[in-house]
């Protein structure tokens, strides 16, 4: 008989990354990458997050020179998509991302992102609600329930959260949505008019919205994963399983 080869499998991240676009692609959105290496302008000043924003310090971004950064989301891209397209646009933009964060079980200083941009006349906030809710029906079934919290982004208004009624205790509350019942999944809001001014749309011709989520955190939820470093460590005692 012949040697074995063991066969390579996914990886968790992209695995949970092919399954969010897929969901994406199939409502029309389509995708647009860019460099992890970004301009201090492109990731935050044409985002409306000022000079003096808490979100630019150095513990929080990786700055290779004063103007040259790692991106801390992927957002740039769809500065870049919307610099070089006239409305209407529909993208996602997935990627890696990183952050100058002590290291724990819940928070990596690198970790895959992906958001969402949709420009064009009329676009509204029950069309974002819509398209969100039935993104979380893909992704965790049928059943699964959401909420929207209202929060705060620089670079939307009005801004919310999204929460889908607990996959672990169907909404009961149990340890993982720590008795809520809900658990957070990702960030939305109308763009805000400022974005427009930076990539030279017209603020009060066109209306959009944006969103943001994290894969490492939707892939922990999915497979049960406690720790996010193991996403990293290359251990194949963890990678086996999937
Ligand atoms: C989160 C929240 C968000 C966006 C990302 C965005 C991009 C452009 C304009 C306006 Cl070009 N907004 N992106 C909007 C809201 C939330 O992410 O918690 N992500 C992990």
């Amino acid at each position: 008989p012949g040697r074995n080869y063991e066969s390579g499998k996914i990886h968790p991240i992209t695995k949970t990354l092919e399954e969010v676009i897929n969901i994406f692609s199939s409502m029309g959105f389509v995708v647009a990458e860019g460099p992890d290496i970004e301009t201090d302008f492109n990731n935050f000043t044409a985002l409306n997050i000022p000079p003096d924003h808490p979100a630019r310090e150095m513990q929080d971004t990786f700055y290779i020179s004063d103007e040259i950064l790692l991106r801390t989301h992927t957002s740039d891209t769809q500065i870049h998509f919307m610099e070089n397209h006239e409305p209407p646009v529909r993208i996602i933009a997935p990627g890696r991302v990183f952050r100058h964060e002590d290291v724990s079980v819940r928070s990596y200083c690198l970790f895959h992102q992906i958001e969402g941009l949709y420009v064009d006349l009329g676009v509204t906030f029950s069309g974002l609600k819509g398209t969100l809710d039935y993104f979380a029906q893909e992704l965790f079934g049928k059943n699964v329930k959401t909420r929207f919290r209202p929060s705060y982004f620089p670079f939307t208004e009005p801004s919310a959260e999204m929460d889908v009624s607990c996959i672990f205790c169907n909404g009961k509350g149990c340890s993982i949505c720590k008795k809520t019942g809900w658990l957070e999944i990702l960030g939305c809001g109308m763009v805000d008019p400022e974005v427009y001014k930076s990539v030279k749309y017209n603020p009060d011709k066109w209306t959009g919205y944006a969103f943001g989520l994290g894969i490492e955190r939707i892939a922990m939820l999915k497979y049960g994963v406690q720790d996010i470093r193991l996403f990293y460590s290359g251990d194949v005692r963890f990678l086996r399983q999937f």
